[in-house]
């Protein structure tokens, strides 16, 4: 039994990747294995990996996306902590909102939790309207359920691409 398996209480929990500066696969597959590594937390699935149009300042590189879903017994915040300092190890450096990073690591969600506090938003507060966010989710969890929408991530992309967006190119394994 690994020790991650014995520790108190075991939440699933969904991660969003993105990133557009330098090799953003090579640190998505590094983050993958340190995330594998971790006593604390154990990936069930990846989704594939997509390359999607910015969204946010324009002259941006296209992004890469992708999601994971894992059990973890941290909690929600130091989940938040283990992904900001991965964040940091990729040189991530916050300057324009919205602008071109390496690596971003959100939080779609945690279990069915619904929380607004000055650190964390889950459900991720965007993430019902990106379709670079719900198509990945829909590979590895089209029936998870929005808390407060009370829309599928299946409806919910469906939902954008019903208003005309066109969809992503096909993704792929990484
Ligand atoms: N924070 C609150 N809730 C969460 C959560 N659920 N997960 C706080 C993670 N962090 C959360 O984030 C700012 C603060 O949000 C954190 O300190 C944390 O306490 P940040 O990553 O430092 O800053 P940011 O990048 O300006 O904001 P954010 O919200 O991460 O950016 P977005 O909204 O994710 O947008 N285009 C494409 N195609 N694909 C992309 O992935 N990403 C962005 C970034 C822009 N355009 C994109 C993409
Ligand atoms: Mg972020």
């Amino acid at each position: 039994m690994n020790g991650w398996q014995v520790s108190s209480q075991i939440s699933k929990t969904w991660l969003a990747l993105g990133g557009n500066i330098g090799n953003v696969l090579h640190a998505f597959q590094t983050v993958r294995k340190s995330l594998e590594k971790h006593p604390s937390c154990h990936i069930l699935t990846s989704s594939l990996l997509y390359q999607t149009p910015p969204m946010g300042p324009e002259g941006q590189a296209d992004y890469l996306n992708a999601a994971l879903h894992l059990e973890t017994s941290l909690s929600p915040i130091d989940l938040l902590d283990v992904l900001q300092h991965l964040e940091q190890q990729h040189g991530r450096v916050r300057h324009e909102h919205w602008g071109a990073r390496t690596i971003d690591l959100d939080i779609i969600a945690y279990d069915d939790i619904s929380m607004d506090s000055e650190r964390l938003i889950l459900p991720h507060q965007h993430m019902h309207c990106r379709q670079f966010v719900l198509r990945p989710m829909c590979d590895i969890s089209p029936y998870w359920l929005h808390p407060n929408q009370q829309k599928t991530a299946r409806e919910l992309l469906q939902a954008i691409l019903s208003t005309g967006h066109l969809p992503l190119s096909n993704g792929q394994k990484w």
